[in-house]
C-alpha cells in the first residue's frame, strides 16, 4: 500500500510535557515520524508519496471556525505577550465558570483546550495543517479504488473535538477524513486501536447514525482520558447505537484484546460502510513509557489480519505510540499483516 508522508510534521516539536509532577521532554516527538517513514522505506511496503495541498479548510470539516482561527494565530499572540517559549495551557473553565472567550492568549488556550498536553511552538500550527492533507491524501486513494492506504500523520488527532484541542491533538486528522467519505455520500466507520480513547472522535460523530465510532482502549476509570470512553456510551438520538466502547483493564494482553477486536470486526461488518478509517495508535505495545496494555511485535500482525477480514477498503491514519524504536516494526506489522491477509 502507499504511505503518504510529509517532512512538515518535522515543524512540531512540544519540547516538553507535564507527567507525574515533573516536566519532561514531549513522548509526542518528531522522531516517532522518522522511526515508522524508515521502516516502511526498508521493509518496501510500498510508494511513499507527498500530500497533496487540500488546504486548511478542510479542517472546518469537523471544527468550530472560531478554534481553527485560534490555533492559526495563537503562537503569535503567545510570542507577543511572553517571547518565543513554548506556549502551553494552564487554566480552564471549570464546572462553576462561563463559557466566555477571554482577551488574553492564557485564558484562550484554557478555553479552546481541555489539558496541558499540548504544547503550541511556531510551527505547531503550519505541521498540523499539513496532517490533514496527508490523512485527505490518503483518502483519496482509497475513495479512488486503492485497497488501502496510510497516511502517517504528526500531530496525531484523535482526542482533537470540534473546539478544543488535547493529549497531542491539534486537529482530528482521522474524524476529518471521516466527515470527507460522508460528504460524498457514504458510510464510514472509525476502528481506533490507540490506547487512549479517541473521545474527540467519538463527540464528534455521538448523534450520528452514519458513522459508526469503535474504540478499544485502556478503562478510562483508570486512565486518559479519564472523562469519556465507557462502555454505557452508545450514541444519542439518531446517533444511538452508532458508538461502540470497549474498554480494557490495564495489563490487558493479546488474549483479551484479540478478543475484543473480533467483537469490534463483526459490530463493523454489520454496519457495512464503503469506508474504514483506522485510528492507528502502537500505545498499546508492552514496552510503551506511558501506557499499560502488553501487546507484543507479533500481535500487530495478528490485529493487521483481522482488520482486513472486514473487508473494507481501509486508510490507516497515524496516532499515538511512545516506545520509539520498535514503533517502525510494529506500526508496518500491521500493515503488513493487512495486507498479507488481504492476499489469501
Ligand atoms: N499518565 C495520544 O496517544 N497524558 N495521546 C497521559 C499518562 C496524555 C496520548 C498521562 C496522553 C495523550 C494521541
Ligand atoms: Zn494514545
Amino acid at each position: 500500500m502507499k504511505t503518504i508522508f510529509s517532512e512538515d510534521h518535522k515543524l512540531h516539536d512540544g519540547t516538553v510535557e507535564l507527567i507525574g509532577g515533573t516536566l519532561v521532554p514531549s513522548f509526542e516527538c518528531p522522531r516517532r515520524a522518522e522511526i515508522v517513514i524508515n521502516r516502511v522505506r526498508d521493509q518496501k511496503l510500498g510508494p511513499v508519496i507527498e500530500p497533496t495541498r487540500f488546504g486548511i479548510e478542510n479542517a472546518a470539516l469537523v471544527h468550530a471556525p472560531d478554534f481553527v482561527k485560534f490555533l492559526s494565530i495563537a503562537y503569535d499572540d503567545w510570542e507577543k505577550a511572553h517571547g518565543d517559549t513554548v506556549a502551553l495551557p494552564i487554566a480552564w473553565p471549570g464546572r462553576s465558570f462561563s463559557q466566555r472567550v477571554p482577551d488574553a492568549i492564557d485564558g484562550r488556550l484554557g478555553f479552546y483546550s481541555f489539558d496541558a498536553g499540548v504544547p503550541l511552538v511556531r510551527g505547531t500550527f503550519p505541521a498540523a495543517a499539513s496532517a490533514i492533507d496527508v490523512a485527505l491524501t490518503g483518502l483519496a486513494l482509497v475513495t479512488g479504488g486503492e485497497r488501502a492506504a496510510f497516511a502517517l500523520c504528526r500531530p496525531p488527532g484523535h482526542h482533537a473535538t470540534a473546539d478544543q484541542m488535547g493529549g497531542y491533538c491539534y486537529f482530528n486528522n482521522a474524524a476529518i477524513a471521516a466527515e470527507s467519505v460522508t460528504r460524498q455520500g457514504g458510510r464510514v466507520a472509525i476502528l481506533d486501536v490507540d490506547y487512549h480513547h479517541g473521545n474527540g472522535s467519538q463527540a464528534i460523530f455521538y448523534d450520528r447514525p452514519d458513522v459508526l465510532f469503535v474504540s478499544l482502549h485502556g478503562d478510562p476509570k483508570q486512565e486518559y482520558p479519564y472523562f469519556l470512553g465507557y462502555a454505557d456510551e452508545t450514541g444519542v438520538g439518531r446517533g444511538e447505537g452508532y458508538n461502540l466502547n470497549l474498554p480494557l483493564p490495564w495489563g490487558t494482553a493479546w488474549d483479551t484484546y484479540g478478543a475484543a477486536m473480533e467483537t469490534a470486526v463483526a459490530r463493523i461488518k454489520a454496519f457495512a460502510p464503503d469506508t474504514l478509517v483506522v485510528s492507528l495508535g502502537l500505545d498499546t505495545y508492552m514496552e510503551d513509557p506511558i501506557s499499560h496494555f502488553r501487546l507484543d511485535t507479533a500481535d500487530y500482525l495478528r490485529m493487521g489480519e483481522q482488520i482486513a477480514a472486514i473487508g473494507t477498503p481501509t486508510l490507516f491514519v497515524f496516532e499515538g505510540g511512545y516506545a520509539v524504536e520498535p514503533l517502525g516494526v510494529n506500526t508496518v506489522n500491521v500493515l503488513t499483516g493487512f495486507e498479507e491477509r488481504m492476499r489469501r
